[in-house]
């Protein structure tokens, strides 16, 4: 796709998401209940209530020879350990065999109903994470099972409870990756322990638990479940298409109107779908936001209103044109951070000091935008960035497709009928649909990344992805989409590149290759970027470079692991981007340091962070920020 400008693409809103036929583990299929669809993330309103279910929950492992006793993990708890929500349960305790467990584990909570709770209404639980498979039962009835760490999910509980009524509340939680799974990863059994042990191909740790709430929320009969924006501008008019789905909506109609930030109503229509224009409308703009509230409202046949929905919108519009990638038409270059939802302590937990924080620095910094390296952040994030005017490329849990990485030829392939197969791709086709239907009315969200690092130059890859290529057009054609590429797929040997729009290089000349050698490493990524340029003429991302440095580590000559080289080696990407047209972006890997695996070459995480894990700025902090800040505001880059 050469150039690619915003269409109305009402006529692709995203498909519902039905329940998938992933894998089966070896208790089984997935429960057999109906997995209900994914509504819009609760909210309050005059016609809605929503609690919040986050504090300590009782928490307990269960016992590999428990697995497949499913009927006894409802049971009531007796136990003295108590779990924070939302927070990774691997570093709350002070016990090696909860950190090191590979299974399940249970959370419970006693939930009460509010009294006043209409019997009319219906009643839902969502989960906004469980890491990676969660299983939801209220009381003893099991009511969801879904599998997928990063993206929410729900069970309609209407029947099962009552207003006024408590219930118990049990959330079982697998941490398991095997080849059925995004990320992937192997499972096996020690041979001198006989301990289950899980290895993954992805570098950081395998967090688990409720990081994300959980809430208890009422909707009415007739409710708003989704609702798809995409906007447009055509002069001076911002144009806001939309598409309303009601659940149950015979006999109703629906009015939806745009407020602007001093509560100004600008424009409105009636009708489920259709267009909203505003004259003389604020563009979202990056490090700028401007805001609209889409307001739909739901009539039943008596012209009673019946439920109400609000959603943030920015209008923009992004396309791609050459080499460059235009958001609002103007070149845009992206400066910033891969990064991780990863603190001490809470480990994949939401954490909003640390959300705060993160944008301040990042402001700081100079930088426009992150990627969602690897997998989809809270929601809570994605809307802060919306109103932050932080650009974001979103990416799924497709991280680790990889299993020679680093190894040449003579490496294991990955795409091969017992690793990365048909399962996996099911899989990652049911990434890609949930990821793109929680996000895909962020106006921050600029770009999708569908895989981070996959084994691009096996001939397996092609079959594989073409049909994830085409999902993610089919579900969304407004946003350019890319995939984070690894150098062993340089241009020569990738085989996948043109199924996408925007080229992003994950580059390591300087570290993994040509260590500590600069010099060589400045010519060879030179000429890896020379030949993407002519290969694949279009905006070319670096989304990662970066060098582990440990923060206090000085040295006169710059030697790998200092500060002063982690400078220098900064310094010289950026004099090569600098000679390279088609440049579009640069995101440092990593914003911040961040834990791992255990593993020979990681000595308490992976320390390439620009800031300590605890966000102290390390050396480079200053250079970078001399050079973003520098360029024209926001990253326009005529
Ligand atoms: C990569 C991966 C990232 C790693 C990084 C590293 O290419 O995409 O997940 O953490 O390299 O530091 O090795």
């Amino acid at each position: 796709m050469a150039t690619m400008s915003i269409s109305r693409l009402l006529s692709t809103v995203l498909p519902l998401l039905a329940p998938v036929a992933l894998a089966q583990d070896d208790q089984g299929s997935l429960l057999d209940v109906e997995q209900p669809l994914i509504n819009l993330r609760p909210q309050r309103s005059s016609y809605r209530d929503l609690i919040n279910l986050d504090g300590l929950w009782k928490f307990a492992l269960i016992p590999e020879a428990e697995r497949n006793a499913t009927e006894s993990w409802s049971e009531p708890l007796s136990t003295d350990l108590e779990c924070p929500v939302p927070a990774s349960y691997n570093d709350i305790f002070v016990n090696q065999s909860i950190h090191d467990h590979v299974g399940w584990v249970r959370y419970q909570r006693d939930v009460l109903v509010p009294r006043g709770w209409s019997p009319d209404d219906r009643f839902l639980l969502r989960a906004e994470s469980a890491t990676h498979r969660g299983r939801i039962y209220v009381n003893d009835r099991p009511v969801a099972d879904h599998q997928g760490g990063y993206t929410p999910f729900e069970a309609d509980i209407t029947d099962l409870v009552a207003a006024g009524e408590h219930f118990r509340l049990t959330i079982a939680v697998n941490n398991e990756l095997t080849y059925e799974t995004l990320p992937p990863g192997e499972i096996s059994v020690d041979e001198y322990t006989g301990e289950r042990k899980q290895t993954y191909f992805h570098d950081f740790y395998n967090y688990a638990g409720l990081a994300r709430s959980v809430w208890i929320y009422s909707v009415p009969q007739q409710h708003i479940e989704d609702i798809t924006l995409v906007t447009d501008v055509d002069g001076d008019t911002g144009i806001v298409h939309y598409d309303v789905e009601v659940a149950n909506g015979s006999g109703t109609r629906v009015n939806v109107s745009l407020v602007d930030e001093d509560g100004q109503m600008v424009a409105e229509c009636t009708g489920s779908s259709g267009e909203l224009r505003v004259e003389s409308a604020r563009l979202w703009q990056p490090g700028a936001a401007y805001l609209y509230q889409f307001q739909a409202t739901v009539m039943d046949a008596s012209d009673d209103v019946v439920d109400s929905y609000t959603l943030a919108t920015g209008i923009r519009t992004i396309s791609v044109n050459g080499t460059k990638f235009l958001i609002n038409g103007r070149p845009f270059y992206f400066t910033g951070f891969g990064k991780h939802e990863d603190t001490p302590i809470r480990g994949k937990g939401l954490d909003e000091s640390y959300m705060v924080h993160d944008f301040q620095l990042l402001n700081w910094i100079g930088a426009n935008s992150f990627r969602t390296s690897h997998y989809p952040y809270s929601e809570d994030v994605m809307n802060f960035a919306d109103r932050q005017g932080m650009v974001v490329i979103d990416e799924t849990t497709a991280v680790g497709l990889n299993l020679g990485i680093g190894q040449g030829p003579a490496g294991p392939e990955t795409f091969r009928p017992d690793a990365i197969n048909n399962v996996t791709q099911t899989a990652h086709k049911q990434a890609i649909r949930e990821l793109f239907r929680r996000d895909k009315n962020h106006a921050s969200v600029v770009m999708w990344s569908i895989a981070n690092e996959p084994a691009a130059q096996e001939d397996g890859a092609r079959p594989y992805f073409e049909p994830l290529a085409e999902l993610a057009r089919e579900l969304d054609s407004t946003r350019p989409i890319t995939y984070a590429n690894q150098g062993d797929a340089n241009f020569t040997a990738d085989k996948i590149a043109d199924f996408f729009d925007v080229t992003m290089l994950n580059r390591y000349y300087g570290w993994y290759e040509q260590t500590g050698d600069l010099a060589a490493a400045e010519i060879a990524l030179e000429e890896s970027l020379q030949g993407w340029e002519q290969t694949y003429p279009r905006p070319i991302i670096m989304s990662e470079y970066g060098v582990d440095t440990i923060a206090g580590l000085h040295a006169i000559d710059p030697v790998p692991f200092s500060e002063e080289f982690q400078t220098e080696y900064l310094e010289m990407y950026h004099r090569v981007f600098d000679r390279t047209k088609a440049m579009a972006g640069e995101h440092v890997w990593n914003f911040a340091d961040f834990q791992t695996s255990i593993g020979v070459r990681r000595v308490d995480g992976n320390k390439k962070g620009i800031f300590t894990r605890e966000r102290r700025p390390k050396s480079a902090a200053q250079a970078l920020k001399s050079r973003w800040t520098a360029r024209n505001a926001f990253g326009w880059s005529e």
